[in-house]
């Protein structure tokens, strides 16, 4: 049984992510899976190439540091040679209406925060490539949440068709939702998810971030003026915010958490120096691997060869039975 997760370098990695997914892929991922960090999904909104090559780096670092078997992990930018036709010939099997009823697409393409800038085409394609990551790969299930349930559905339909049009080349796979863990709101504005592209940083608990930082931002976390300290994440978003990223830290569920404060400062005073404690040996881990640029290549390129021979043999099938190799 094969799983396959990817995070986007869309910006640095932050607790969500860390709390949400990385942790739990460490925790949790056998040696069957594979984790990569998506640096071409993140080129389908304006970007900085020096950022980009950046942060896909530091990205690697910290999952590695967070404990991912390094055999697991590739950067995807790294399997283009092979990403790139298969795309292609996904793209030539999907319908144009397929990929048009994407909602994410619709949302994105819509989102405030690139008003201005043209849509790009990489934006309304990326669901076919990351068909081809998925299918690529030949693995057998998909971890996703709500937004991404949609895309590997995509993936499913290709597959079939490809396979009932040209010949079995896909493994069909499934999407599978990961136990429920909270979404981790911006500290700012808690109406919001905690983004890595996220304009104003203030609200946004990084990883790399240093401890008084981390401090710094969570003293500064909207609450409210109620007074009241229970778990109610409708009535009070920013606190519940705040037990939710203590429960996470703790293994705990956030209602138990609350018991035992009496004020707001307390609750930001305990959630500060859990995040700090929780985030501590990662950072450091990941200043060590991000010091050592010959150690992290090293474990690029092992993961990069790995995925790369998963995929060989699939590929040259696929490109044979579409009559162009
Ligand atoms: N706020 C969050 N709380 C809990 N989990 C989160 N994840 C993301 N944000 C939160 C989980 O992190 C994994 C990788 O995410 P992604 O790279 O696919 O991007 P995303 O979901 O779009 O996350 P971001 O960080 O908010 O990035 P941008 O700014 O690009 O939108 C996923 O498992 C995700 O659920």
């Amino acid at each position: 049984m094969t799983r396959l997760s990817g995070i986007t370098p869309s910006g640095p990695g932050h607790v969500g992510n860390y709390l949400g997914a990385i942790r739990r892929w460490a925790r949790e991922g056998s040696p069957d899976d594979l984790y990569f960090v998506s640096d071409l999904h993140a080129m389908t909104s304006p970007y900085h190439p020096q950022k980009l090559r950046g942060r896909t780096r530091e990205l690697m670092a910290i999952l590695v540091a967070a404990g991912i078997e390094p055999g697991t992990l590739f950067v995807q930018s790294d399997l283009l040679a092979q990403l790139g036709p298969l795309t292609w010939v996904l793209e030539c099997g999907c319908a144009f209406g397929e990929a048009a009823r994407m909602t994410q697409f619709k949302e994105k393409s819509t989102d405030r925060t690139h008003e201005g800038t043209p849509v790009r085409v990489g934006l309304f394609t990326y669901p076919v490539l990351m068909a081809a990551d998925i299918l690529l790969q030949g693995v057998d299930e998909v971890p996703v949440g709500d937004d991404q349930a949609q895309h590997v559905e995509l993936a499913r339909v290709l597959a079939r068709r490809f396979n009932g049009t040209y010949g079995e080349a896909f493994v069909v796979p499934r999407a599978v939702t990961p136990p429920a863990g909270a979404r981790i709101r911006d500290l700012a504005d808690p109406s919001r998810k905690m983004d890595k592209s996220a304009r104003d940083s203030a609200g946004v608990l990084f990883v790399l971030d240093e401890p008084d930082l981390l401090r710094r931002k969570v003293k500064r976390a909207v609450t409210d003026s109620l007074g009241r300290l229970e778990y109610r994440p409708e009535e009070q978003p920013g606190l519940a915010n705040l037990l939710d990223i203590l429960a996470a830290c703790q293994g705990k569920p956030p209602r138990e958490v609350v018991a035992g404060f009496t004020s707001y400062g307390e609750v930001k005073d305990a959630v500060a120096e859990a995040v700090v404690e929780e985030l501590r040996p990662v950072r450091e881990r990941t200043r060590e691997l991000l010091a050592d640029p010959a150690e992290l290549d090293r474990i690029r390129a092992v993961g990069g060869e790995r995925a790369t021979e998963r995929g060989a043999h699939r590929l040259k099938t696929v490109l044979r039975l579409a009559g162009v190799a």
